[in-house]
């Protein structure tokens, strides 16, 4: 099978990552993409540390394979996560919604591979000075808390403004967006509203429903300038545009937002819930197994690549 640098970087056999989702990608599904070869990655969102040392020991008695933890920048517990990871040595962190510019040397000395998730230019060469060791470039296509530069426009800005591999995520979710993606200069791709579908992940079945049922459309972008999180279409989605009607502040949106996600999530509320999906929510057609997935996704690749290299005349 084809690969590239971050499989190599990461020592993993397929260059797909799958997102840090929080309340969404627990230790089961973190497990059952890294033991098919990607790269799993547990979502530690606003949960508490205990909880995080919890999901990694899952993965640990699960399979040897290396996998990966998302850190949420906005996490009031931020600092005692930091010690989980570098306590129980977790192969690859990545980060999101801030800059770990800080806990950087703290990571790198206990041999964590850092991957931060940036929306920007600016941002990517300032950590690529910092010494992180590669970039997720998320376009504002994904799902849950987002930039304001689309897939397409951000990799090939991002590839052209640093040396180190880029991941591209956002708008992703089969083989042709990941040869679209290698395409933009990207190495490898980070997939999260795909593998809400994967049959381990432990999310509410109705959110899982919800994705399925999703068209083109059902997405909606909520909150205010610099807190923008996309979701599914919802009643929750219909008071934040009252609320953006009457001009809330981000404050107040904020609030509205709060503990909805796991409402959505754990307790299955699809309804006043805050289901994140990416804007390919309507690509996703079934729930399957984790293993199945990559390999359709990186045979599906292959063809695409094939076809284009026929194209060129090769
Ligand atoms: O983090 C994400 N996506 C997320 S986190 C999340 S949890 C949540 N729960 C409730 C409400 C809101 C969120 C759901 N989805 N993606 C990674 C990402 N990071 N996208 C954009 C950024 C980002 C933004 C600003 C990264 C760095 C940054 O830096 C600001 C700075 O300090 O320079």
């Amino acid at each position: 099978m084809w690969r590239t640098p971050v499989c190599e970087l990461l020592k993993i056999s397929y260059p797909i990552l799958q997102g840090g989702m929080a309340w969404v990608a627990t230790g089961e599904l973190a497990a059952a993409v890294s033991a098919a070869g990607g790269l799993g990655i547990i979502g530690a969102g606003n949960a508490p540390p205990e909880w995080l040392r919890g999901e990694i020991r899952k993965v640990k008695e699960r399979t040897d394979r290396p996998f990966g933890v998302n850190l949420y920048y906005m996490s009031p517990y931020i600092e005692e996560l930091v010690g989980v990871v570098v306590e129980e040595k977790v192969p690859v962190v990545t980060t999101g919604a801030g800059n770990p510019g800080k806990h950087l040397l703290r990571l790198k000395e206990a041999g964590i591979k850092v991957i931060p998730v940036v929306a920007s230019v600016a941002l990517a060469k300032r950590l690529e000075r910092l010494g992180v060791d590669a970039l997720i470039a998320e376009g504002m296509e994904c799902g849950g808390h987002i930039g304001e530069i689309t897939t397409m426009a951000l990799v090939p800005q991002i590839v052209d403004a640093v040396s180190i591999p880029v991941i591209a995520a956002g708008g992703i979710a089969d083989g042709r967006g990941v040869a679209a993606a290698l395409a933009l200069g990207a190495q490898g791709v980070q997939m999260g509203t795909r593998f809400i579908c994967a049959a381990e992940c432990t999310v509410h079945s109705n959110y899982k429903e919800a994705v399925l049922k999703a068209g083109d459309r059902d997405t909606v972008v909520t909150g205010a300038r610099g807190h923008y999180v996309r979701i599914l279409r919802n009643k929750l989605a219909r008071q934040f545009e009252e609320l953006a009607t009457r001009g809330a502040s981000w404050e107040e949106m904020d609030k509205l937002g709060a503990g909805k996600l796991r409402a959505a999530a754990v307790d299955g509320d699809v309804e006043y819930g805050s289901v994140m999906a990416g804007q390919i929510a309507a690509l996703v057609k079934e729930i399957k197994p984790a293993r199945a997935i990559l390999e359709e996704i990186m045979a599906e690749a292959q063809e695409v690549m094939v076809r284009l290299g026929k194209l060129a005349g090769l």
